[in-house]
């Protein structure tokens, strides 16, 4: 069985992660979304709340399953039997670092990393612009599925004056 995982922060899911974990899902047997939990970063949602998020508008694809982890990636894969990463690549700013975390991880256990372009449609579009733009009452219907609009709204409450 080819089982890939697609890790990331996902505070909180955006159309653009659910565009790279589709198009994942129709390459692989099985997908593992995974939620890694970094508590030098602070967060919107809860790890909860993001596996939540995550396992409501994933349930369609049928391969794909979500679970969160703390520790390395690569020890994730190795319990889950996940030799393959799979990571959007938005713009050239993100390959720096996302080809430096390919190496690494590669070289700890021979996992590799396979890079999707983003559809150009997302091309901008990250958890933290969408969280900014939501703060300030701005409209983000179509940068996220409409769950994570409503957790947004609820959880931002109303602009700043
Ligand atoms: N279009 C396409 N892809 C996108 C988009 C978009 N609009 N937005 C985000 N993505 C991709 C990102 O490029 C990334 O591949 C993935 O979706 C997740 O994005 P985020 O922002 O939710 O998650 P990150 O980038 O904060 O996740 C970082 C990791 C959790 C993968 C990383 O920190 C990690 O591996 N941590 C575990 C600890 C570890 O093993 N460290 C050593 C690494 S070598």
């Amino acid at each position: 069985m080819r089982r890939a995982v697609c890790p990331g922060s996902f505070d909180p899911v955006t159309n653009g992660h659910l565009d790279i974990i589709g198009r994942a899902s129709r390459l692989f047997d099985e997908v593992i979304v995974v939620v890694s939990v970094n508590q030098t970063k602070s967060s919107l949602f809860t790890v909860d709340e993001r596996v939540t998020m995550l396992r409501e508008v994933t349930a369609t694809f049928g391969n794909v399953r979500v679970e969160w982890f703390r520790g390395l990636l690569v020890d994730f894969c190795r319990a889950q039997q996940a030799d393959v990463l799979v990571k959007g690549l938005r713009a050239v700013s993100d390959f720096d670092y996302e080809l430096q975390m390919a190496h690494m991880n590669i070289g700890l256990a021979g996992v590799e990393t396979l890079f999707m372009p983003t559809n150009p449609l997302y091309s901008f579009l990250s958890s933290s612009l969408v969280k900014d733009v939501a703060k300030w009452g701005g409209d983000v219907s179509s940068h996220v599925p409409d769950l994570v609009g409503r957790a947004l709204a609820d959880r931002l409450g109303p602009p700043p004056r």
